[in-house]
């Protein structure tokens, strides 16, 4: 593997509308931002990705991009954002933004114009198809915020487009030349102005089959799921190849993928040595206890799932390329909620996912508020909640014959709005986050859990995370941590991970006890050094390591 000059960064994911606002209107915005670049580096970030600031009118937070050049005055001004980027790079931080090129909104001018003239160019940017007799439509996939992927093209009652995720996200159509080219200006023209790159949308979508049709049914919707579509559609590398060589390359950029499902065989072109993209996320565990009927049937996840799914993705990847690694992003419930079982959720257990997310190897991502160990938030009814994939899933539960209480206590676990609730800066009204009325209701833990009381205390969450990002930029570790492989010691006990990082001339043991109850590891060698405990004793007799429910250790051994 080629040395990259982001390998040994770490990585940190704001969601404007919720990390701090400026001035008082409820909304997160840029001022608010720059305000806390300090913060951020003295937590050990290096990189910087917003969540999109495009104007947008908001139909799914943003991901719906009215204007690909300007910047929603919610969150400020080109100034602003300009601003931003030269403030990072006085501190020798890069700002990704998010690039959401699957789709734009159906109020970008681009779909009004195919509105006004669908067989003219701007229809052309799109899926625009004759409705069948009786008007049918065209097939019979199901979009990722429920319902048909088709609606009626606005002003045209015998036409439908297609919008794989919400009717307010019509998909772009990269078979399109021109469309491809509108893309890749766009993109030079935010890395001209200094941006240190992207994180990449939703891309598997933007390649689709050859022919389109319908596939058996899976629920009683008589829709079918994307994926279907999604598996037959080959070639996507052709317009990833084409991405990365008219942009991302030209300027040395960091891209990283939204990619959930690259065959094995597609790894080294997606993230080798000159892959479409820098890194891809891992969603390994992102993906644990699903169920194709919905969200109300997702199942706990469990210890030795997770476990193996993150040595699964680690030896997958092997010295291939870097994985970015998350423990949870604005897609995905609160990660120490998600993945530490119900009533286990404890500081040693916060800090464990963090060491494990640290110490693996790859590119570590923080979510704003992991880093607090900011929890999920329990909502009482749909009325609370704004995410427009949860309404879905609460329907799909109601349909399947949950009551609206059921509904949502399923359903609200992996609700998106969970990470989405303000940040939770300081125990003052509001967390903190704004002088006005947040947009969305802060979770109420801020009085216990927020960045102010963490601060002033060496043992939190906050200061540990501090500790695994300076760790992963020392001196003594860096190499090791950065690039050392990573060599899983099985345990019998299948609720404890046991890993060697080792580089040329050091080795780490990684041990990290995923239960509440005491184990005991088995040490081979010698152990030299301490070097990071999630807590204050260390009780290694006789060669065995004996370990605390959620203890999680790092030891520089022979
Ligand atoms: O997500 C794409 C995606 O497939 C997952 O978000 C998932 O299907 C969804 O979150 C289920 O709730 C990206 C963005 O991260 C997400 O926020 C956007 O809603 C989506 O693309 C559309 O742009
Ligand atoms: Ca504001």
């Amino acid at each position: 593997m080629k040395k990259k000059w982001w390998h040994d960064k770490v990585a940190y994911q704001i969601y404007p509308k919720s990390f701090c606002d400026s001035n008082g209107d409820g909304i997160g915005d840029l001022q608010g931002i720059i305000s806390k670049l300090d913060y951020l580096k003295d937590l050990g970030v290096d990189i910087v990705w917003l969540s999109p600031i495009y104007p947008s009118p908001l139909a799914d937070e943003g991901y719906d991009i009215a204007d690909y050049y300007g910047i929603d005055p919610r969150f400020g001004t080109m100034e602003d954002m300009e601003e931003l980027i030269a403030e990072a790079k006085k501190r020798d931080m890069y700002i990704l933004m998010d690039l959401v090129v699957n789709h734009c909104s159906d109020e970008h001018e681009w779909f009004l114009k195919a509105c006004e003239d669908p067989d003219g160019k701007y229809g052309k940017y799109f899926y625009i198809v004759d409705a069948g007799q009786e008007d049918k439509l065209p097939t019979n996939w199901r979009s990722y915020f429920g319902g048909p992927a088709w609606d009626k093209l606005p002003g045209h009652e015998d036409k439908y487009y297609l919008h794989v995720f919400h009717k307010k996200q019509p998909d772009l159509n990269w078979e399109n030349e021109e469309v491809r080219e509108e893309v890749y200006k766009m993109v030079n023209w935010w890395l001209d102005k200094g941006l240190g790159g992207f994180r990449i949308d939703a891309i598997i979508n933007i390649k689709k089959p050859e022919v389109f049709h319908d596939y058996p049914a899976d629920r009683a919707d008589g829709l079918c799921s994307i994926q279907c579509m999604l598996q037959e559609a080959k070639g996507i590398g052709r317009f990833l190849r084409e991405l990365q060589e008219r942009t991302f390359r030209l300027h040395d950029s960091f891209s990283v993928g939204e990619v959930f499902d690259a065959d094995e065989d597609e790894i080294t072109d997606f993230v080798g040595d000159d892959g479409y993209f820098s890194s891809m996320f891992d969603f390994g565990t992102a993906l644990l206890g699903g169920d194709p009927a919905g969200w109300y049937r997702r199942k706990p996840v469990q210890a030795k799932e997770y476990i193996k799914a993150v040595y699964q993705s680690q030896k997958r990847l092997g010295d291939i390329g870097f994985y970015s690694n998350i423990i949870e992003n604005h897609d995905e419930p609160r990660g120490v909620s998600h993945y530490l079982p119900e009533g286990e959720c404890c500081v040693e257990g916060k800090k464990m996912l963090a060491l494990l997310s640290f110490m693996v190897k790859g590119l570590p991502f923080i979510y704003e508020g992991q880093e607090i160990g900011m929890e999920n938030k329990t909502f009482a009814s749909i009325e609370e909640v704004d995410d427009c994939s949860t309404m879905h899933e609460y329907q799909v539960a109601l349909e399947a014959g949950l009551t609206p209480k059921q509904a949502i206590e399923a359903v609200g676990k992996y609700c998106r709005d969970n990470a989405r609730t303000p940040m939770q800066w300081d125990d003052s009204e509001n967390a903190g986050f704004t002088t006005g009325r947040p947009w969305l209701a802060v979770n109420p833990n801020y009085k216990q859990i927020n960045v102010k009381a963490q601060q002033a205390d060496e043992d939190s969450v906050l200061a540990f995370y501090k500790k695994l990002a300076a760790l992963r930029k020392s001196a003594e570790y860096k190499e090791t941590i950065v690039y050392g492989d990573l060599i899983l010691v099985p345990q019998e006990d299948e609720n404890v991970m046991v890993f060697y990082r080792k580089s040329a001339d050091k080795t780490l043991l990684v041990a990290a006890n995923y239960q509440s109850v005491a184990a005991d590891i088995k040490l081979t060698g010698q152990m030299n050094k301490e070097v990071l405990n999630n807590v204050r004793e260390l009780h290694i007799d006789d060669g065995i390591l004996y370990m605390q429910g959620y203890q999680a250790v790092v030891l520089e051994v022979e």
